[in-house]
């Protein structure tokens, strides 16, 4: 990325495009020298003599286009293990399951709705106990650490108030702790901007439905890691389990990240540019987007990543009705759940994707009632920025400050 639209952030990670395009992906692998990699629909696979396959066996176990993307997806991550799963939340409830009953999940305060339901519902019946704290403050997560935690679980930046948080300083500390491992839901980042396994993560978890296939037609989860034991034992879950991806989707996932590059660059010089527009508005309270300098980890950012996805959240002026009429305004703008997509949407947090959250938590947090999300697209930017200022002329009717 040229240094001007770059500002400060690390170089981007290199050979990434090539990798992205060219691993797993070898035509020599399949009869036919298909240079893009078939969907193989078949459930099972002939064996010459009991036992004696040709790698794949059963399609749940394996299959030879989920082989394609575990690996290209392996490559990004800087790992040496990848493993697909039928959503992101199937990749959470299989990486929950290498605890035991009596065993401690800390999980950063601020996750998805559907994680945080995750681990306040589920796992409490599986056995296990979930603390929260904002491990944004190390501190904290020091302090909530003890001899039953087997599990410390971050995303970085969080969904949706866009704190990040230090991985290699998290990872100093769970390592300090006998068989404690990190994992980083990386969803938000994508694999181009961010490393967790560099970082000293040993997991690498991704809601792959939003940027890693980026097209907003497939659910899926994908888990990279390092360590061969962990590895193995994610692959006994995975096929015990059941949760996979078909093969329709992992091809479609497959083709989303030889684009993930161009796309990426391109999100965020839009977001940079949407919010630093949000930004000057006197119509919005505030805005917090991690590539601003206003944002309280930005220089933090900076050195973690090597640049931002399309997310940014916005406290609008007002109340409810202001947020709920801005987000019936947006033509351009679609009102859903989800991110990741080249298609601009934005949405209520605390209606929507964190309804989930006991209210208590969600107020702490500051996912109050004029907080909206928004997951900036591929679009043209003056037809973005015309959207929003018609949505907010709409929505904050008392300020008329743009021309
Ligand atoms: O939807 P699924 O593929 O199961 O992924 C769950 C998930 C995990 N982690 C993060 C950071 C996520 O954002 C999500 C899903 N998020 C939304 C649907 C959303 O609109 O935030």
């Amino acid at each position: 990325m040229e240094k001007e639209k770059n500002p400060g952030f690390l170089p981007p990670f290199s050979h990434f495009a090539t990798q992205a395009i060219h691993v797993g992906q070898d035509p020599e692998q399949w009869n036919s020298l298909a240079v893009v990699p078939p969907i193989s629909l078949s459930t099972t696979f002939k064996q010459r003599a009991p036992g004696e396959h040709s790698g794949f066996e059963y399609s749940r176990l394996g299959n030879p286009t989920r082989d394609c993307l575990e690996k290209a997806v392996a490559a990004l991550d800087g790992a040496k293990h990848c493993l697909a799963f039928a959503s992101g939340l199937a990749a959470t409830v299989n990486i929950t399951h290498l605890l035991k009953a009596g065993d401690t999940v800390v999980c950063t305060d601020d996750v998805y709705g559907g994680t945080n339901r995750f681990f306040q519902t589920i796992a409490t019946q599986m056995g296990l106990k979930t603390i929260l704290v904002d491990c944004t403050n190390l501190e904290c997560l020091k302090a909530a650490i003890t001899p039953e935690t087997k599990l410390v679980w971050i995303e970085t930046p969080t969904n949706p108030m866009l704190k990040v948080i230090d991985i290699q300083a998290c990872a100093d500390i769970v390592h300090k702790h006998k068989d404690a491992l990190l994992a980083v839901d990386n969803t938000f980042m994508s694999a181009y901007f961010q490393r967790p396994l560099s970082l000293g993560a040993d997991i690498c978890m991704y809601s792959a439905t939003k940027y890693m296939n980026g097209h907003s037609d497939v659910v899926m989860g994908l888990v990279s890691v390092n360590d061969d034991k962990v590895h193995e034992k994610l692959r006994f879950l995975q096929n015990s389990i059941g949760a996979v991806p078909s093969p329709f989707d992992c091809y479609l996932c497959n083709r989303g990240l030889k684009t993930l590059s161009v796309r990426m660059k391109q999100h965020f010089l839009n977001a940079l540019a949407v919010a630093r527009y949000l930004e000057s508005d006197p119509r919005v309270e505030k805005v917090i987007f991690p590539g601003l300098p206003s944002h309280p980890q930005y220089e933090l950012m900076k050195r973690q990543c090597t640049g931002c996805p399309g997310m940014l959240s916005f406290y609008i002026k007002g109340n409810l009705e202001n947020a709920s009429k801005f987000l019936k305004s947006i033509k351009l703008f679609t009102l859903a759940e989800s991110l990741g997509g080249y298609e601009s949407l934005a949405e209520h947090p605390a209606i929507m994707t964190h309804a989930s959250v006991p209210k208590a938590d969600r107020e702490a947090l500051g996912i109050s009632d004029t907080l909206i999300r928004v997951s900036v697209g591929l679009e043209d930017l003056e037809d973005l920025l015309e959207d929003l200022d018609q949505a907010l002329k709409a929505a904050v009717p008392d300020y008329t400050i743009r021309n």
